[in-house]
């Protein structure tokens, strides 16, 4: 399924209601149904994975793209603000290079877990990049892996919770990436050449 944002946005905004649920539902049963954003402009775009193959995605104030069953998301709408929020049982997360669609690069998140605990996001035309990890107890265990510089970002950032692994092989070029670790026994890897003099890291706890 696609939605196209060109001539505006086709959802409505207002109150989000979860029974009757609002806003624009989209079940792939399972099989490989992409749902794919495209076009647009906004200010905020957040995708709240909620498990397996499903989630919710929002658009500024109007009301979700509520899905189930499908594969892959790819969103190339333009956005100042992309977040990116983990379901709680979420363990493994990986950042790496996207797809290329049309001329727009991308870059994925996606679930490192087996079964995957969520469905992966390809993003691009996205200034700021948030991934909040699963605030908890839990350990995250976070690769970075962007050799390639998306279209539109100018920051990274990436919060995690619990006693964390986070693991650096590389940063996208020429974004500004912060990893937050916050509490608990923290592990941080930087490999081989990740870091360069223009791949300038930033850590704070
Ligand atoms: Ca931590």
């Amino acid at each position: 399924m696609t939605v196209d944002f060109a001539n505006g946005n086709p959802i409505p905004f207002g109150p989000v209601f979860t029974s009757p649920t609002s806003g624009l539902i989209y079940d792939g049963n399972g099989t490989s149904d992409g749902l794919t954003l495209q076009d647009g402009s906004f200010t905020n775009a957040t995708y709240n994975a909620t498990g397996p193959g499903a989630g919710n995605i929002r658009f500024d104030a109007s009301q979700p793209i509520t899905f189930a069953g499908l594969k892959p998301i790819t969103d190339t709408v333009t956005a100042t603000n992309f977040t990116f929020n983990a379901p709680p049982n979420a363990f493994a997360y990986e950042v790496v290079n996207g797809p290329l669609v049309g001329t727009t690069q991308t870059a994925q998140i996606l679930s490192g877990d087996s079964p995957s605990a969520f469905e992966l996001i390809n993003f691009g035309n996205k200034v700021n990049a948030t991934i909040n990890a699963s605030d908890g107890p839990n350990l995250s265990d976070v690769a970075l892996q962007n050799s390639l510089q998306a279209t539109g970002p100018a920051t990274m950032t990436v919060n995690t919770g619990g006693n964390d692994d986070v693991q650096v092989e590389a940063i996208e070029p020429n974004v500004a990436t912060t990893i937050s670790t916050g509490a608990g026994n923290d592990a941080f890897h930087v490999l081989g050449n990740a870091l360069t003099a223009a791949r300038t890291p930033s850590r704070s706890r």
